[in-house]
């Protein structure tokens, strides 16, 4: 893979313990079914329609569980202040996320994304590149900042295998700062 300005990956982020327990409180929560993915929200909602986060969609501080989490990036000095909006996603074979630029207006400038369970590709594109991919696997975390994060869209293809691999059920954490105007 080509180097991606200001796109990090560490595997092994996470130890096998901690991702048995973020799964196990995942899947104690309620899940959002309004889209062709479930998702769950937490620190504030994110209007995927309007594209936007405002302060009235704050729902309130994170859990403890995910609190931990985010407070664990600032530990290993990845960010100053710990992140306060999460969207989970889940991922069956067949279904994706369609490339995009996270929001700019609304979080700052690092996205963090944690991947849990099956191994799947990560499709990078930029107008002036050929698109990249990367294999998102279980327990690493993936850090997108500058170009990576601005420049660069990023999507998970809508599939059932990545180059003749099956994929499984796939759940992703991403973490980012709400920027208050
Ligand atoms: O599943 C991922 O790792 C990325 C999710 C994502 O791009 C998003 O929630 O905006």
């Amino acid at each position: 893979m080509q180097k991606i300005t200001g796109l990090t990956y560490l595997p092994n982020y996470i130890t096998p313990e901690q991702h048995t327990q973020l799964l196990t409180q995942i899947d104690q929560a309620t899940w959002d079914t309004t889209l062709k993915r479930r998702v769950q929200h937490y620190g504030y909602r994110y209007d995927y329609k309007a594209r936007r986060v405002t302060a009235d969609m704050q729902l309130g501080p994170l859990p403890t569980w995910l609190g931990r989490f985010a407070q664990q990036l600032t530990t290993d000095n990845h960010i100053t202040a710990p992140p306060d909006q999460v969207i989970i996603n889940e991922y069956l074979p067949g279904q994706g996320i369609a490339p995009h630029i996270d929001c700019e207006p609304c979080f700052g400038d690092k996205i963090f994304s944690l991947s849990l369970g099956s191994p799947t590709i990560m499709q990078f594109t930029h107008p002036a590149h050929s698109r990249q991919e990367l294999l998102l696997e279980p327990r690493s975390l993936l850090i997108m900042t500058g170009s990576a994060r601005y420049d660069w869209k990023h999507a998970i293809p809508a599939r059932k295998s990545d180059h003749g691999t099956p994929r499984g059920r796939r759940v992703s954490l991403t973490l980012r700062k709400v920027i208050h105007r």
